[in-house]
């Protein structure tokens, strides 16, 4: 595949580990805590649907900065905004195609990580946290409610008490209250968050891309679907694995003790 490189105003990327079909995402507007304008969400889609366009990514991981993964969508931008600003902000799109990409992206998450940035963080697919996470939508500070996931995924994910009480609070939670409320995967030393992060992106890599997708997809679904419909979705998918190469390389790999090598076909 041709060379990937990026040349961006406010996010990083980082294509060293593309052999190992990992690409890294860091945002990068420190002055600001990261946070979320439309250029940064359109730079981070962007690239997305390049990775998307290429066979060569299998996983990608988002990250920020020691003091913050990103503190909210970037208030200077909203201040004077309109309903009609809002409605017509292409972000709205933005976050949608976010969602739309097909394989895993995992959240590497240190210092605050709020309100869009945690709505960010929960559309990723997993999250690993450094201790140092203060997680939260504190929205309802500004005399205005979450607009991406935050009474959404959050309930879906916490429950109602507990998203109630944080979306209505703004109170913040630390990343070992996130760990135990389901919201993270892993609680790690702030220091190495994104060494876990790219384990874990190693981990995911070495499977078959295509059941990466698949799992992605059906698990995606139990967010949107009843549970007859998901489960129908996930049979499909499991039955679907087995007109591919890789399920053949899979199992006969096990029977054989070898490690499987799979080509996404
Ligand atoms: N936007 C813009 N600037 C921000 C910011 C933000 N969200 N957060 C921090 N900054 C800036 C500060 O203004 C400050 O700039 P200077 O004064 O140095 O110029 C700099 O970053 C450092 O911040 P602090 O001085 O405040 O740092 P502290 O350590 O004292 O405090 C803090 C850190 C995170 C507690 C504090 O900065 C803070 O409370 N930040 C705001 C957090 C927040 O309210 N976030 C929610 C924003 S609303 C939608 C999609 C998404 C959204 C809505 C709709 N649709 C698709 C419809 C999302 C909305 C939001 O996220």
């Amino acid at each position: 595949m041709s060379n990937l490189s990026f040349d961006w105003e406010n996010i990083l990327v980082d294509t060293a580990d593309l052999h190992e079909g990992i690409v890294t995402i860091t945002l990068n507007r420190p002055k600001v805590l990261n946070a979320l304008n439309t250029q940064t969400l359109k730079e981070i889609v962007l690239t997305l649907k390049e990775l998307q366009r290429r066979d060569d990514t299998r996983v990608v991981i988002l990250t920020g900065n020691e003091k913050a993964f990103a503190a909210g969508a970037d208030i200077a931008q909203m201040l004077a905004a309109t309903p009609a600003d809002q409605i017509k902000d292409e972000r709205e799109g933005l976050w949608k195609e976010f969602t739309l990409f097909p394989l895993p992206i995992i959240a590497a998450v240190n210092g605050f990580c709020l309100g869009g940035g945690h709505e960010l963080a929960m559309a990723c697919d997993t999250i690993i946290a450094g201790d140092n996470a203060l997680m939260g939508q504190p929205e309802v500070n500004l005399g205005i409610t979450p607009g991406a996931g935050g009474t959404q995924r959050f309930t879906r994910t916490i429950g109602k008490a507990r998203a109630s009480y944080y979306a209505l609070t703004g109170e913040m939670f630390s990343a070992h209250e996130a760990l135990e409320m389901g919201l993270v995967a892993k609680v790690v030393p702030s220091r190495t968050t994104l060494a876990e992060a790219r384990e874990c992106a190693k981990k995911m890599a070495k499977k078959s891309p295509m059941a990466l997708r698949l799992i992605k997809e059906s698990i995606q679904a139990s967010f949107n679907t009843s549970l007859d419909e998901g489960l129908k979705l996930e049979r499909r998918n499991f039955y679907l694995t087995f007109s591919m190469e890789d399920q053949k390389e899979g199992m006969r790999a096990f029977l054989e003790k070898r490690s499987p090598n799979y080509t996404g076909s």
